[in-house]
């Protein structure tokens, strides 16, 4: 029985992914270096430092610049999610909330994000949700399993019984590494490994999400 659902935050619950797209394109500009929305869909999920390194294709550089690098996409990255409000939360999401709420299931949001507090803030989600696992703590990032395991021991409850929604491949394999079903957001091409693929959250609820699962349960292993 799933008791807990662990939302992913940017790309399940809000968009903020075309802000980090314009943001490390922007960076991609200052270094001279092409960076177009095809080679973005690998950052997709992952972490500030691996995005960094996937933008610079090869390209070495030293910690010092590493660190500079980075601070400067998270100030182009701020600068972009500052114009955030409400009505930046994706259609559906606060309905599942609520009714999660309503039926007495626990909710998470585990971001891979140092940035999760402040959007989480904005969208004024926060009275919605149990609590947040994100890129601050000092946990190894998506497709470690580490994020979701702190997660299901801050509500205590073994992994099994909760349930992951993510857009991205990392998050789908992290949610299997930490032993938990997966629902995937978006094409099947990218989020395929999941136990289910839904476009978003537009129109679903948490009860056809449960039911639907429950009915392909023959095709995976539920630990
Ligand atoms: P930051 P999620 C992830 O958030 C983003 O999808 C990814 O693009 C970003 O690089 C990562 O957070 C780190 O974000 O630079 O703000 O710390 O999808 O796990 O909610
Ligand atoms: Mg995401």
């Amino acid at each position: 029985m799933i008791r807990a659902f662990l939302f992913d935050l940017d790309g399940v619950l809000t968009d903020t992914s075309e802000f980090h797209f314009l943001a490390w394109k922007r960076l991609g500009e200052d270094l001279q270096i092409p960076f177009n929305r095809e080679q973005n869909e690998a950052l997709r999920g992952v972490s500030r430092r691996e995005s960094l390194a996937l933008l610079l294709q090869g390209k070495t550089v030293t910690e010092e610049e590493a660190q500079q690098l980075m601070e400067r996409k998270n100030r182009y990255y701020v600068d972009y999610i500052k114009k955030l409000t409400p009505a930046n939360v994706l259609p559906g999401s606060r309905e599942i909330l609520i009714e999660l709420a309503s039926m007495g299931l626990k909710r998470m949001i585990v971001s891979a994000s140092k940035n999760a507090a402040l959007v989480i803030k904005l969208l004024q989600i926060g009275d919605l949700i149990d609590g947040v696992v994100d890129g601050s703590s000092q946990a190894r990032s998506k497709p470690a399993p580490d994020l979701f395991l702190l997660a299901a021991k801050a509500l205590d409850l073994d992994p099994k019984f909760c349930l992951v929604l993510e857009d991205a491949a990392a998050g789908i394999e992290a949610a299997h590494a930490a032993g938990m079903l997966a629902v995937g957001l978006g094409p099947v091409e990218r989020v395929g490994a999941a136990e289910l693929v839904i476009p978003s959250l537009e129109g679903q609820s948490a009860i056809s999400i449960l039911k639907r699962l429950d009915k392909k349960k023959s095709t995976y292993t539920w630990a």
